[in-house]
C-alpha cells in the first residue's frame, strides 16, 4: 500500500466549456462533487476562495467565516481534509489588469482584502496553506508595467497576509504564460526567489504543476527537485501536457509516461509524502467526454500515479548504480525504458 494521500479541486469536474464553446455537461453542484471525492479515492479538497463561500464579495468577514465553516463541517462528514485555498483573483473587473500588480491602487486593495478573507476562510476550513496562482499578475505588452514595482508589489501583499496572521503559509503555483503573455512569476526558481523578498521566506514555499513547467520548457520532475532542494514543494498539481500549446491539464502521464515517471520516482526518493504532503491532481476531462464518465481523468490519474510508483519502487537502483559508475547511459536508457514497458 502507498502512503500517497490524493487531492482535487472542485473545479476539476467541469463542464467543458472552452474560450470557443459553451459547456457540453451540466454542472454538478458542490454538496454531489464532496460526494464523489473518497468514491475517487481521494482524501483532500483543495480550494478557492469561492469554491467554498460562492458569493464572499457581497458578505461579511463573519458571514463569510460563518459558511467556511459550514463547508468544514461537510467536509468532516465525508472524512475529507481541506488541503489548501486560493484567492480566485482573475475574474472580478477589478483584477482585469492584475491583483497585487494592478496599475490601480484601488484594485490592488481589492486584491489584498480579498486575499485576507481567503485566510479567513483556509482557517475556518482547518488549513494553514494559501496557494497564489499569480493568473494576471503579468502583462500582455512589456510597457504596461514596470517589473521591479511588481515583484515588489506582490511581495508586499504577502507581508500584509503575513502581517494579518502568524502563522499561514503561502505556496507559489508559477506559470509562465496564460491569461498573460507573461507572468512575472514564470518558474520555481522565480517563486522560491520571491520568498527572499518577503518578511518570512520560510513561509513562502511552492506548487509544482507538470503541464505550467513543460510551458515553461523545463521538465517537472527537475522544477520539483529544484523545489525539493529547498524544502519548499509544499503540493503538486500533477497532469500532462502537449508540447507548447494552450494549457491543457491532461491525465496524469497520459502524454509522457517517461516524464510522468521521473515525477513519481523524484517524489518517491526524497520522501514527499512521508513529510505529510499530498499529491494533488489538477487534471480536466476532455471536451468530448460524455456527461456519464466524466470524472474517469481523476481515477485515471491516480492509478497511473500508482502505478508508476510501483515502478519507482521496483528501479533496480544497483544497476542503475553500476551503469552510471560506467558512464553508459545508453544502457541505462534501454534499462529504463525496458522497466516502463514491463520487461
Ligand atoms: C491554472 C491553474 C489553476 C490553479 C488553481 C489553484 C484553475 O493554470 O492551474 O487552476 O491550479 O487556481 O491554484
Ligand atoms: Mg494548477
Amino acid at each position: 500500500m502507498s502512503n500517497y494521500v490524493f487531492s482535487f479541486g472542485p473545479w476539476n469536474i467541469h463542464e467543458g466549456a472552452d474560450p470557443f464553446g459553451p459547456t457540453v455537461r451540466d454542472s454538478i453542484e458542490f454538496d454531489r462533487k464532496l460526494e464523489q471525492y473518497k468514491k475517487l479515492g481521494f482524501d483532500g479538497v483543495q480550494f478557492h476562495d469561492d469554491d467554498a463561500v460562492p458569493k464572499m464579495n457581497d458578505m461579511s468577514k463573519e458571514q463569510i467565516i460563518a459558511e467556511a465553516s459550514a463547508v468544514k463541517k461537510k467536509l468532516d462528514q465525508h472524512g475529507l481534509k481541506a488541503e489548501f485555498v486560493a484567492p480566485r483573483l482573475w475574474e472580478d473587473p477589478r483584477t482585469i489588469d492584475g491583483g497585487y500588480t494592478s496599475n490601480d491602487p484601488n484594485c490592488r486593495k481589492y486584491a489584498v482584502e480579498r486575499s485576507l478573507r481567503c485566510i479567513d476562510i483556509a482557517k475556518a476550513l482547518g488549513t494553514d496553506l494559501i496557494v497564489f496562482w499569480l493568473a494576471r499578475e503579468g502583462t500582455y505588452i512589456r510597457e504596461s508595467k514596470d517589473s521591479v514595482v511588481a515583484v515588489r508589489r506582490i511581495a508586499d501583499a504577502i507581508n500584509a497576509m503575513f502581517d494579518y496572521d502568524g502563522k499561514i503559509r503561502i505556496a507559489i503555483e508559477a506559470k509562465p504564460n496564460e491569461p498573460m503573455d507573461h507572468t512575472f512569476i514564470p518558474t520555481i526558481g522565480h517563486a522560491i526567489g520571491l520568498g527572499m523578498l518577503t518578511k518570512d521566506a520560510s513561509r513562502v514555499g511552492c506548487v509544482i504543476e507538470s503541464a505550467h513547467a513543460i510551458l515553461a520548457g523545463l521538465d517537472p520532475s527537475d522544477e520539483m527537485g529544484y523545489a525539493l532542494a529547498h524544502k519548499k514543494l509544499w503540493t503538486v498539481h500533477l497532469n500532462d501536457q502537449n508540447g507548447l500549446k494552450f494549457d491543457q491539464d491532461k491525465t496524469f502521464g497520459a502524454v509522457d509516461l517517461r516524464r510522468a515517471f521521473n515525477q513519481v520516482r523524484i517524489l518517491e526518493k526524497h520522501g514527499y509524502a512521508d513529510d505529510g504532503h499530498m499529491v494533488g491532481l489538477d487534471v480536466k476531462a476532455m471536451r468530448t467526454q460524455k456527461a456519464d464518465d466524466a470524472m474517469r481523468h481523476l481515477s485515471n490519474s491516480r492509478a497511473i500515479f500508482l502505478r508508476l510508483l510501483e515502478k519507482a519502487r521496483s528501479f533496480d537502483t544497483k544497476l542503475e548504480a553500476d551503469l552510471i559508475a560506467q558512464r553508459n547511459y545508453e544502457a541505462l536508457e534501454m534499462y529504463v525504458i525496458n522497466h516502463l514497458l514491463g520487461d
